[in-house]
């Protein structure tokens, strides 16, 4: 096996985890082929055969090996969570958290821990669309010096359900229905919301499922959470409480529903390919690691239960301290070795990080090393390079299918004297990790405690906390989810709880179904819902009260960071005889604020422009469409410009873009080709600095104004307000 040359000054060695994958990675550059037992091979191309127009003879062990190793290249792919793109990074410390926990990669500012991050969506298959509405994984492996941490979180911050033993159902119910298998990656199908209309629990993650937060921009633009109360606890044995958030620095910001849809037939590989682009062009993804920290004695001082995982702490009530960045800087090397075969679980923790009694949390600490027996094929899974801790395993666990490690010595059980009692039980001084003596005195039951039992009140605090146009895009998407369940009894049973959220909310989408409004009886009778075989369903039925706070700020993504344009793509729409001035200078002061533009022509090759220089186009109309971007600028230039106004692709790319929300600028000599689509019919023909033509469209005869405008507007995300008046059918 050949190394891969590594500069040992270079930034990739300073990674441990580079390092430590670097005995295991091939490249075949300038070497010969050989078969797997390292046999050069001499011909490629040919099987053995008895003649040349024979039989393939039994003897051909090259013809053989390959076609074995081929026949058996496919792994089961994850029951959830099968589509997903990988990458390498940094971990950070800002600030030491020496106070709550003793783990050691919190402990120093500037300190730095090699991770392995995974997103992901949910429902779909490992060939999927990115751009499902969907929940989004965010699993990030901190390979730190006390061993492996995984935080194996979403990126919404509470669970559909509480207890992990109703995992399999909701499961079940959004995968694609098991007589016919439809539909891929998509909950709008009835098995799902007959599960969901069953199950009031979930209704505060189907506000946030039924949000933007489901359709985000990029996975460098939307938000992680750990969803569990899990615990610090420090050296001195004491405890606290933590939720763990990840915000992005780009801020939180998501697509249209219509350009997800498209995008999804153009371009299912969209947030991949932004991801691996970004990290390829070296615009690296960065997000800062949140804590909120709950002293013991306050546990029982909010409305609702810290265990419960359909419940987040607002950041009004405890703030989230940023105590480090995490940055993607490397691509994988190879998709399946580490993206794929990467095994996460939530019972990786390091001394210091322990958990609570979430029913939810603690049913995944059996999960995730199961499915990962069948997934890798058994219990020698951590051996595989992208699982191993970067600190040396010892132990007496032995063999098992593909073991790699070779144990010396003849013992392998503790205690022993023959191996000098090794390997040694660690004390806690030394870094042995010890559970968090929780004292629990309790009878064994099948129950729920009645401090989980509401269900509404976080789901109108969500609700509440959205922008009109953030509400109206949920008002839509339960109108498109539950206009495909055929069967109108979920409708109802849909509308029922909705309107235990927000009568306007429900009023709306049972106008766009067709069905009458719950009336205030119907809202009043008890939720048909899952009770155990002896429950009376009086017993069962949510506590219904208000939420505490009116609204949390940091729950709309209107809120957001919105300051920067910082790895967005823009569209230059340009033909031969565009004005070269004009995109040279707009080319500049994008990548000046890190922002990539492409210059879109009607045909790839060579652009003539009026100034006799010659472009290249990035894409050319066939091949690329307004939903790859995030604003759209045309130059000047007379015969571009005339080309562009007459050219219904071209047309037709700046009045999707309108219809998506997006930045449109132009030269004020372009004005005409804005003029030629359906939006901009009524534009002025001529305007000036002075004149401004629409919110979210920039004209300006002051060329740095121009650009100012415009990427000040484009930072601002979308023009969500646009929407209000539907003017283009795109
Ligand atoms: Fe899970 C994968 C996140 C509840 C059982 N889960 C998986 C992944 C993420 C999450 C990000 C993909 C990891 C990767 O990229 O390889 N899961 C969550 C979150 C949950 C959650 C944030 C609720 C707070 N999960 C959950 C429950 C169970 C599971 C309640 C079962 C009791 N999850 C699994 C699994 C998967 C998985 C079946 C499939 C593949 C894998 O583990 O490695 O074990």
């Amino acid at each position: 096996m050949a190394k891969k040359k590594v500069n040992p000054s270079s930034k990739e060695n300073s990674n441990p985890k580079t390092v430590n994958l670097q005995p295991h990675t091939e490249d075949s550059t300038g070497q010969m082929m050989t078969t797997n037992q390292g046999v050069k091979i001499n011909d490629d191309q040919n099987s053995l055969k008895a003649g040349d127009r024979g039989p393939t003879l039994m003897e051909d062990f090259i013809f053989r090996e390959k076609m074995t190793h081929f026949d058996h290249e496919r792994i089961p792919e994850r029951i959830v969570h099968a589509r997903g793109s990988g990458a390498h990074g940094i971990f950070e410390l800002y600030e030491s958290m020496r106070r709550y926990t003793k783990a050691d990669f919190l402990q120093t500012t500037g300190q730095q821990t090699p991770v392995f991050v995974r997103f992901s969506t949910v429902a779909g298959s490992r060939g999927s669309t990115d751009l499902a509405r969907d929940v989004r994984g965010f699993a990030v492996k901190f390979y730190t010096q006390q061993g492996n941490f995984d935080l194996v979180g979403n990126n919404m911050p509470v669970f559909f359900i509480q207890d992990a033993h109703k995992f399999p159902d909701v499961v079940h119910a959004v995968k694609p229905e098991p007589h016919n298998e439809m539909p891929q990656a998509a909950s709008a199908h009835d098995t799902f919301w007959d599960f969901i209309a069953l199950m009031p629990e979930s209704t505060h993650m189907i506000m946030w499922l039924m949000s933007d937060r489901a359709i985000p921009r990029s996975y460098r633009m939307m938000e992680g959470f750990g969803v569990h109360t899990f615990r610090f606890v420090n050296d001195q044995n004491e405890s606290h409480f933590v939720k763990f958030h990840w915000k992005p620095l780009l801020g939180v910001h998501s697509v249209a529903w219509d350009e997800a849809q498209k995008i999804s037939g153009k371009d299912p590989d969209f947030h991949r390919r932004d991801l691996w682009e970004s990290i390829e062009k070296g615009i690296y993804p960065e997000y800062e690691l949140g804590v909120q920290i709950i002293p013991e004695k306050d546990e029982h001082n909010f409305d609702f239960d810290l265990l419960d995982p359909t419940k987040l702490i607002p950041e009004e009530l405890v703030p989230v301290q940023r105590i480090g960045k995490l940055t993607l800087n490397r691509n994988p090397d190879n998709f399946f070795a580490e993206t794929e075969q990467v095994a996460f679980h939530i019972g990786h923790v390091v001394p210091g990080i322990d958990f609570t009694n979430d029913p939810l949390l603690q049913g995944r600490l059996f999960s995730y090393t199961d499915t990962q027996l069948i997934r890798l094929g058994g219990p020698n899974f951590h051996e595989i390079p992208i699982n191993r801790p970067i600190v040396p395993i010892h132990n007496n666990q032995r063999d098992g299918f593909m073991r790699q490690q070779i144990n010396k010595g003849r013992v392998s059980y503790n205690p022993n004297s023959l191996g000098g009692g090794c390997p040694f039980q660690a004390k806690m001084t030394e870094g042995g990790f010890t559970s968090f003596s929780e004292k629990i005195d309790a009878h064994k039951v099948r129950q729920r405690s009645s401090s989980f039992f509401d269900h509404f009140s976080q789901a109108k605090l969500f609700y509440n906390s959205q922008s009109n146009p953030e509400k109206a895009h949920m008002i839509d998407a339960f109108s498109f989810e539950l206009g495909k369940v055929e069967t109108v009894a979920i409708r109802q049973r849909m509308l029922r709880i909705l309107a235990k959220v927000d009568k306007g909310l429900a009023a709306k989408v049972a106008w766009n179904l067709g069905l009458h409004v719950p009336s205030d009886k119907d809202i009043a009778e008890p939720l048909n819902q899952s009770i155990p075989a002896d429950g009376k369903p009086e017993d069962f039925q949510p506590v219904i009260k208000e939420p505490s706070l009116k609204a949390s700020a940091a729950l709309s993504m209107a809120n957001t960071l919105k300051d920067s344009i910082k790895g967005r793509k823009i569209a230059i729409l340009v033909a031969d005889g565009v004005d070269n001035a004009s995109v040279e200078s707009m080319l500049s002061a994008l990548s000046n604020e890190g922002a990539v533009g492409e210059l879109i022509a009607p045909r790839f090759g060579l652009v003539e422009s009026s100034g006799d220089a010659q472009l290249v186009a990035d894409k050319s109309l066939l091949t690329t469409a307004s939903v790859f971007y995030d604003a759209v600028f045309v130059p000047g230039g007379a015969n571009s410009v005339a080309f562009l106004e007459a050219d219904a692709d071209a047309v037709h790319f700046l009045d999707e873009a309108y219809r998506h929300c997006k930045v449109i600028a132009a030269d004020p000599d372009a004005m005409q080709v804005l003029r030629a689509t359906r939006f901009g019919r009524k534009f002025p023909e001529v305007v000036t600095a002075d004149t401004p033509v629409e919110a979210g469209i920039i004209v300006n005869s002051n060329r740095p104004q121009l650009e100012q405008e415009f990427i000040t507007a484009v930072s601002q995300h979308r023009v969500w307000e646009r929407e209000d008046e539907r003017k283009v059918p795109a």
